[in-house]
């Protein structure tokens, strides 16, 4: 048996040029190195041959071995190298995929869209604003007065963050959406009507109808001369789209300091249809929202000259609304992340 060992060298550069993954490299192992491989039989052919044959086609071999062992050895941390670098080459496209259930939007974001929709329909925009805010946005500008309960620390989540604008006073979480809408005014000439949704703060005592974290949305339409008569319209056209077109309204006078005048609305009860349940806690109305006409200080404060525009307002607790729509029971589960709370919407 003759051995060509030029030839066969050849052969090992053409194959291993064609190695593509670790199952080729293997192959190619087997085939010269493996116990019925080339080299094996090579050594095996030495007893058959002349004496002074043996010790050349022996180096043959040897150098052979020698060979193929390092490309094993090269190829092997390039390929694996390769792999580190980009997994993907070698995924099976065969496997079954790991099937990722939908989720949905939370209870919450839906109601947002929801009535921020509702009001888009009607030609309001939606802007949002910071909920680190000034007492100027928040307290002065709103006609809310510096003696006001609610300005106090304990009513007021105050920021060790000094007011850029006024020096000795320290910004806070939002109390209400409504610094947004001054930052509106101060940004933009009437006509308008903006839609403003958004988390506010309150450092209330937690219960099943209390969070120090809540949302709110309100509105705010003014032009030349809005009237109450398009408040009332307005909310009446919201009500009915959002709680049923059966239901009933009543407006009963309130008091905001940046509205006046300023009235609570109420719809008859959609359990009970106003006769009276536990819903409505026997009264046959429900307190949804709250609104009125701009008070002319805000404005004034807002930048407007005096007199010139009026405007509409209504501000309402996305939890509240949530709660009665859905007969939810405990604020609290609104912000547990609970699934089977959650999956419920
Ligand atoms: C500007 C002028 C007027 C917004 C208004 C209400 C009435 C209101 C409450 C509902 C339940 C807050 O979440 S709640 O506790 N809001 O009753 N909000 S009028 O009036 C504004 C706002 C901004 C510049």
């Amino acid at each position: 048996m003759s051995w060509n060992f030029q030839e066969i060298q050849e052969t090992i550069r053409r194959e291993a040029a064609q190695i593509a993954d670790l199952k080729d490299l293997e192959a190619f192992r087997v085939k010269y190195l493996g116990r019925k491989g080339l080299v094996q039989d090579i050594y095996a052919s030495l007893a058959t041959l002349p004496h002074e044959q043996r010790p050349v086609v022996g180096k043959g071999a040897n150098d052979l071995k020698n060979d193929v062992s390092s490309i094993v050895e090269e190829r092997t941390k390039a390929i694996k190298a390769r792999q580190a670098r980009d997994p993907g080459e070698d995924i099976d496209v065969t496997t079954p995929g790991v099937t990722v259930p939908p989720g949905h939007r939370h209870i919450l974001t839906q109601t947002v869209d929801d009535i921020c929709g509702m009001f888009e329909r009607l030609g309001f925009v939606v802007q949002e604003g910071p909920e680190i805010e000034t007492e100027f946005n928040n307290f002065t500008a709103l006609n809310i007065p510096v003696d006001h309960p609610s300005r106090d620390a304990f009513d007021t989540f105050y920021l060790e963050l000094p007011d850029p604008d006024r020096p000795g006073r320290y910004q806070l979480l939002r109390s209400h959406t409504s610094p947004a809408q001054i930052r509106v005014m101060q940004k933009y000439q009437p006509p308008f009507g903006v839609i403003v949704p958004g988390r506010v703060y309150r450092p209330d005592a937690v219960d099943a109808s209390h969070s120090f974290m809540f949302h709110q949305i309100e509105g705010l339409l003014v032009n030349e001369d809005v009237k109450f008569s398009d408040l009332k319209g307005l909310l009446t056209v919201f009500c009915r789209r959002f709680f049923g077109e059966k239901i009933k309204m009543r407006f009963r006078p309130h008091f905001f300091p940046f509205t006046e005048p300023s009235a609570e609305v109420d719809i008859s009860c959609y359990i009970c249809d106003g006769k009276g349940c536990s819903v409505c806690r026997r009264k046959g109305w429900l307190e949804i929202m709250g609104c009125g006409m701009v008070h002319p200080k805000v404005f004034v404060a807002a930048g407007y000259p005096a007199g010139k525009y009026t405007g509409l307002a209504f501000g309402l607790g996305v939890e509240r609304i949530a709660m009665l729509k859905h007969g939810i029971q405990d604020i609290r589960l609104f912000f547990e992340n609970d699934v089977r709370f959650l999956e419920q919407f």
